[in-house]
């Protein structure tokens, strides 16, 4: 059987880095638009945006502030977009849905369990901050609980079940993929399902082969052949882990909002910049980047022509 494209997610700006880590990290939606557009020229077929607020680049789920983001990628890209309903560990469910229920995206992420979310550690790196609302928000997570229960979940597939989105199903560990199994055995979610299995988070799975290869033959175990996968990994294990993936058989997602470096010690000066490196590696290894039209069709998405933006 021929082997399938692997999809490269770019996921642009998130909510973990702040702008005090990287002067490329995109925080302005000028340049969250604009690192996007680049991104999918550069081979990522699906863009995962956050957005930040315009006067200090605090995350934010705010729709308004998507608005001019979502207008110009669609304007110049064939890119699907995938927009978080995570937002930042801070942020409740209710809020994180606006966006996906006001535009209407191919694609949401979906976090599929409670768990710590930390990155405090990052606070030993930095003596002084461009904002003073970021040492406070990176010390703080040490206490984080990123809240992700059955009923947010449930809420979350209900509120956005009539928007026909495929979810970006975030499993931080073995245990969130039961929990998916057990949406799926409610009937929340419909096969094809879209699994990205996200390491190294504190609070999560750590990022190996051995967790890898775990990860997946769990799912194989509980979905058979009803699930599509990716993998994630934050900071220095970003591309290892990738690569890993696409000998395997999965996707990838890069993108600045996992790790800010392009290699070790070195900051990468732009989310286009880790997409050309792991679409040269997949390449380098025989494989082949899907376009977004194979990405949809691999995924089953709704079509572009069927968001609200
Ligand atoms: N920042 C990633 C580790 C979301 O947007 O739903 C997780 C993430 C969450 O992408
Ligand atoms: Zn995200």
């Amino acid at each position: 059987m021929a082997r399938q494209k692997t999809i490269i997610t770019c996921a642009v700006t998130g909510a973990i880095h702040t702008p005090t880590m990287s002067r490329y990290l995109p925080v302005t939606h000028d340049d969250i638009a604009r690192q996007a557009i680049d991104a999918a020229e550069a081979g990522a077929s699906i863009l995962h945006l956050h957005t930040r607020d315009p006067d200090d680049g605090r995350p934010s789920v705010e729709p308004d502030h998507y608005a001019s983001i979502l207008g110009r990628v669609k304007q110049s890209t064939g890119a699907v977009v995938n927009l978080t309903t995570g937002g930042a560990p801070t942020m409740l469910i209710k809020e994180r849905l606006q966006a996906a229920a006001r535009f209407s995206p191919e694609m949401c992420s979906l976090n599929m369990g409670s768990l710590n979310f930390a990155f405090h550690p990052l606070a030993a790196r930095y003596d002084s901050y461009k904002y003073d609302w970021e040492e406070a928000y990176i010390r703080g997570s040490e206490s984080n609980i990123f809240r992700n229960t059955f009923t947010d979940i449930r809420e979350a597939a209900e509120t956005l079940a009539p928007h026909k989105i495929k979810f970006e199903h975030e499993c931080y560990d073995v245990g969130h993929l039961y929990n998916l199994k057990f949406c799926m055995d409610i009937g929340l979610f419909k096969a094809p399902i879209f699994i990205q299995f996200v390491m190294g988070i504190l609070g999560g799975i750590g990022s190996d082969i051995d967790n890898l290869v775990f990860l997946k033959k769990t799912a194989d175990k509980l979905f058979g052949d009803s699930f599509r996968w990716s993998v994630l990994a934050a900071g220095a294990a970003q591309m290892p882990m990738a690569t890993t993936a696409s000998q395997m058989g999965g996707n990838v997602r890069v993108g600045l909002e996992d790790s800010l470096f392009i290699s070790r010690g070195e900051l990468a000066e732009s989310n286009a910049q880790q997409v050309r490196k792991i679409r040269r590696l997949i390449e380098d290894l025989g494989c082949e980047v899907a376009s977004p039209d194979e990405a949809r069709e691999i995924l089953d998405l709704k079509g572009a022509d069927r968001v609200n933006f």
